[in-house]
């Protein structure tokens, strides 16, 4: 067995034992944290969400990171840039929403430590749906230098442009 398919089964066996545990509104693919390197503080990590009903991705946390929150990166006036999500990340009804390199993505900054390459990073959702219930979910994700399962794009402006973040040298290794 490829170790690439393997970390891809370990991590999707952990999100659905997590999944079974919740009984989790909100089913998660495909879900990985790119590796990072000494003295990077931040990094990304993306998935795709699909909600049985409607609801809000409403925040984010990490025990590896001091500060995890939901980015959205779009094109301003010719200059890509990276904010935060206000009033959190809306998941229509049986509607997948991707988070991927140059889309929304989850931040984790002030990282206490490197993520490496193949090891696992775990994640906290909280979800708010229409009557304003909270729910968590957690999650494993597989530490990657680019995305697991081939869905991404080229990825050299994944967080180079972000202000709030230290620059962090090229993605291929
Ligand atoms: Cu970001």
């Amino acid at each position: 067995m490829k170790l690439k398919s393997l970390m891809t089964a370990i991590a999707l066996a952990a999100t659905s034992l997590v999944t079974l545990a919740a009984d989790a509104a909100v089913e998660v693919q495909n879900a990985w944290a790119r590796a990072t390197v000494k003295g990077q503080m931040a990094t990304g990590a993306f998935m795709t969400m699909t909600a049985k009903e409607g609801t809000t991705l409403v925040g984010v946390a990490s025990p590896s990171a001091g500060v995890a929150q939901v980015h959205e990166m779009k094109m301003e006036g010719g200059v890509m840039k990276m904010a935060e999500v206000k009033g959190g990340l809306v998941l229509p009804a049986g509607k997948a929403v991707e988070l991927k390199p140059g889309g929304y993505h989850v931040m984790l900054m002030d990282l206490k430590a490197p993520l490496a390459k193949g090891s696992t990073v775990p994640v906290t959702l909280t979800f708010r749906d229409a009557k304003g219930l909270e729910s968590k979910q957690q999650l494993m994700l597989t530490v990657a230098v680019n995305a697991p399962t081939g869905m991404d794009k080229p990825a050299v402006m994944d967080h180079t442009m972000h202000n709030m973040h230290q620059a962090q040298p090229a993605a291929k290794q």
